[in-house]
């Protein structure tokens, strides 16, 4: 059976990038094969945090998976610091990682360029953790959207050099992107992904944003010059809109073009308001009742590590015996 791996940040409220480009394809992946998932807390250190808030951050960002499918009957999902075996790796993968591989990562090139004080080693090294998170699991295919791309060959990287140098013992993973949905941008700078860190707060949509909210931003989004609902390089903001209708209703994008040209901006413009706020809406109710018992998301978490400690702690254990490393099995 195929095995899915993706972890997803605690940081701040999830976006619709977020919901399009992976989240839904968590929800369906349980459907296609083993889903594992995971809120990766200990990425979220790498950057400048709350340690106050970032319990709270996790439970949220738990409840929001939950609300949007993720049943824990069906797939695993579980905080990322729960399952040691994932920093432990990290340290056993670096052997069989090129240094210089990590210094053209664009993430850490832009992530560290926007950092107003200190640019930490855990910024660096994020990669090689998220190379770990999958690795620990011989996951067969990681759901992600386009801005994971490099790290996710990378990972690809690292998990056959490990097993040139010391054995079949990890599975090469495959990324696997949405084929519409898997770069949504900012409503406002439709040429930039929409993104938690660096996005504008009329151009983000949030899962959790109340219906009139997400509509407004829907409205005031920024169009192109012409009348034409149809994509094209010089089109970014139309391109985006089509796109993220087409990826709600899970249809092609051409679909969507047929239906709306001819009809001028304004009309598919509330079109879209509409049906987003609308595919949204059932969410944002389930998260507002999940939210009230953030006990019972806390005991989800811990089961789901119970789990994912029984897939991963094997693994590590054939890691260790294949470097040498600790007592002979
Ligand atoms: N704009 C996007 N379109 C499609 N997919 C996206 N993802 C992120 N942005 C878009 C995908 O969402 C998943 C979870 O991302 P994350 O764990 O990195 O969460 P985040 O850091 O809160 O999201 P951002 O927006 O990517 O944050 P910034 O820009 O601040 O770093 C991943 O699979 C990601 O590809």
């Amino acid at each position: 059976m195929t095995r899915i791996f993706s972890g997803i940040q605690p940081t701040g409220r999830k976006h619709l990038g977020n919901y399009l480009g992976a989240i839904v394809h968590y929800v369906a992946g349980q459907d296609r094969g083993e889903g594992i998932y995971c809120v990766v807390d200990l990425h979220a250190t790498t950057v400048h945090y709350e340690p106050a808030g970032l319990r709270e951050s996790v439970n949220d960002t738990t409840a929001t998976l939950l609300a949007a499918g993720l049943d824990p009957e069906r797939c695993v999902l579980f905080r990322q610091s729960d399952v040691q075996e994932h920093t432990e790796l990290t340290w056993l993968i670096s052997s069989a990682t090129s240094y210089g591989d990590l210094t053209r990562m664009h993430q850490f090139k832009d992530k560290s360029g926007k950092q107003r004080d200190l640019v930490t080693a855990g910024l660096f090294y994020y990669p090689v953790l998220m190379a770990a998170d999958v690795l620990a699991y011989r996951a067969n295919e990681v759901p992600v959207g386009d801005d994971q791309r490099q790290h996710v060959e990378l990972m690809r990287d690292i998990a056959e050099r490990f097993n040139a140098r010391f054995g079949e013992v990890l599975v090469v993973p495959e990324g696997r992107y949405a084929a519409v949905g898997a770069r949504i941008m900012d409503l406002q700078v439709p040429t930039d992904k929409m993104s938690t860190t660096g996005g504008t707060p009329q151009g983000t949509v949030h899962v959790l944003d109340p219906p009139e909210a997400i509509a407004k931003k829907f409205r005031s989004a920024v169009t192109d010059s012409g009348s034409q609902v149809v994509r094209g390089p010089d089109k970014p903001g139309i391109t985006n809109l089509i796109d993220i209708l087409a990826a709600v209703r899970g249809v092609a994008p051409e679909a969507v073009e047929a239906e709306f040209d001819g009809g001028g901006y304004g009309a598919f413009k509330q079109a879209v308001a509409d049906e987003v706020a609308e595919y949204l809406a059932p969410v944002r109710e389930r998260y507002a009742e999940l939210s009230k018992d953030p006990a019972e998301v806390e005991r989800l978490l811990r089961a789901g590590a119970e789990k994912a400690r029984a897939i991963a702690q094997p693994v590590l254990a054939d890691v260790r015996e294949a470097m040498g490393v600790g007592p002979r099995r």
